[in-house]
C-alpha cells in the first residue's frame, strides 16, 4: 500500500469529530447503556474467566523497546504499628513495571503520525510528563460491554496460526459463521490465534514477541463498519508481524488508534475461554477490563474478565 492509499484509507475510517471536538474516548463511545444492558444479559451460568497474564518476573518480555517484566519487591513482611509483639502484623509491596509489559490496553495516545493524535490533538501533547490528551485514564469509566470471541485458529482447524499469518475480514467472517455469532456495534472483539502458546507452552519469549499472526490492514475498514468498541488478541501486537508492507510499520495500530480512536488489547489469555465457548457453543459474554486510571499514561495493565 503506498502512502496515498494509506491516507485515503485513514480518511475513510476516521472518527475524528464523531463524538465532538473534545472527545478522548473514541470507539468506546459505542458502548451505550443499551449495549451494557445487552452485555449483562449474556451472564447465564455465572462462569468467570480471567484473561490476564500473571504479572511476574517470568513474563513474556525480552527487553525490546525498554520493556521488561515486572519487578515486585516486598517493603514489609512483619510490619506493625503498635508495641505489642502479639498485635496485628502487615505485609506491603511495590511493583515496578512498564505499563504495557503484559496483558494491557493501548491508550489513544500510544501511537500517532503526522504530528496528530486521535481526534486531531497535537502529538506534542504527549511529553515526558505524560499524555495530556487521550491518556488511558480517559477510559476509566471502564471498558464493559458484550465480548465476542472469534477463534480464528479453531475456524481454520489448527491449534495455532503460524507467525506471519495475515487475518483478513474473510477469516473473521468465517469464524462468525462457524460460531453462529455476529460482531455488532459496541462489542469488544477478542481474536484468538493460539500464538500465546509459543510463550506459555514452548517457553519461547523471543518467538512470541518478534513474529506473530494477526490482523491485516484490510480488517481496519471491517472494524470500522462493525463499530467495534475495542479489539484484543492473544499476541503482543494484535496486528500481523512481519508487517504486510515492510515500508509501512504498525499500520493497524496507526489507523485504529490514531484515526478510528479504537484501543487495542494485547497478550490476552484466551485458551480456557475458547475451550468453554467451543464446549457450550456460546461465543458471547459480559466482558470487563477497566484500565488503571494512571494519570497521563499511554497504556494500562489489565486483568480482563469474561463472564458467561
Ligand atoms: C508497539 O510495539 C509500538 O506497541 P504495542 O505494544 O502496542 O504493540
Amino acid at each position: 500500500m503506498d502512502r496515498a492509499a494509506f491516507e485515503a484509507l485513514a480518511r475513510r475510517v476516521s472518527n475524528w469529530g464523531r463524538w465532538g471536538a473534545d472527545d478522548e474516548r473514541g470507539t468506546t463511545n459505542f458502548i451505550t447503556p443499551d449495549v451494557v444492558r445487552r452485555a449483562a444479559a449474556c451472564v447465564r451460568r455465572g462462569a468467570v474467566f480471567s484473561l490476564g497474564l500473571p504479572l511476574g518476573a517470568d513474563g513474556p518480555q525480552i527487553g525490546q523497546g525498554g520493556r521488561v517484566n515486572p519487578l515486585h519487591v516486598m517493603t514489609a513482611t512483619e510490619g506493625r504499628l503498635g508495641a505489642d509483639p502479639d498485635g496485628p502484623r502487615y505485609a506491603d509491596d511495590i511493583i515496578v513495571m512498564p505499563l504495557q509489559c503484559a496483558t494491557q490496553w493501548d491508550s489513544l495516545a500510544h501511537v500517532h503520525y503526522g504530528g496528530k493524535l486521535y481526534n486531531g490533538f497535537p502529538s506534542a501533547t504527549v511529553t515526558p510528563a505524560g499524555a495530556a490528551k487521550n491518556a488511558i485514564d480517559r477510559q476509566a469509566a471502564g471498558v464493559v460491554s458484550r465480548g465476542v470471541l472469534l477463534d480464528v485458529a479453531r475456524a481454520r482447524g489448527v491449534a495455532r496460526l503460524a507467525p506471519g499469518t495475515v487475518i483478513g475480514p474473510a477469516e473473521l467472517e468465517a469464524a462468525e459463521r462457524a460460531e453462529g455469532v455476529r460482531v455488532e456495534s459496541g462489542d469488544v472483539l477478542l481474536v484468538r490465534t493460539g500464538h500465546l502458546a509459543v510463550f506459555t507452552a514452548d517457553g519461547d519469549r523471543v518467538g512470541y514477541m518478534r513474529r506473530m499472526p494477526g490482523l491485516g490492514v484490510a480488517c481496519v475498514e471491517w472494524l470500522h463498519a462493525r463499530e467495534v468498541a475495542a479489539v484484543a488478541s492473544d499476541t503482543n501486537a494484535v496486528e500481523v508481524i512481519p508487517f504486510e508492507d515492510p515500508a509501512l510499520p504498525l499500520p493497524v495500530h496507526a489507523l485504529c488508534i490514531r484515526d478510528m480512536g479504537l484501543t487495542l488489547g494485547e497478550m490476552f489469555v484466551l485458551d480456557a475461554l475458547a475451550a468453554d465457548c467451543a464446549a457450550d457453543g456460546v461465543w458471547e459474554f459480559l466482558f470487563t477490563a477497566p484500565p488503571l486510571p494512571v494519570t497521563g499514561a499511554v497504556g494500562s495493565p489489565i486483568n480482563p474478565l469474561a463472564v458467561k
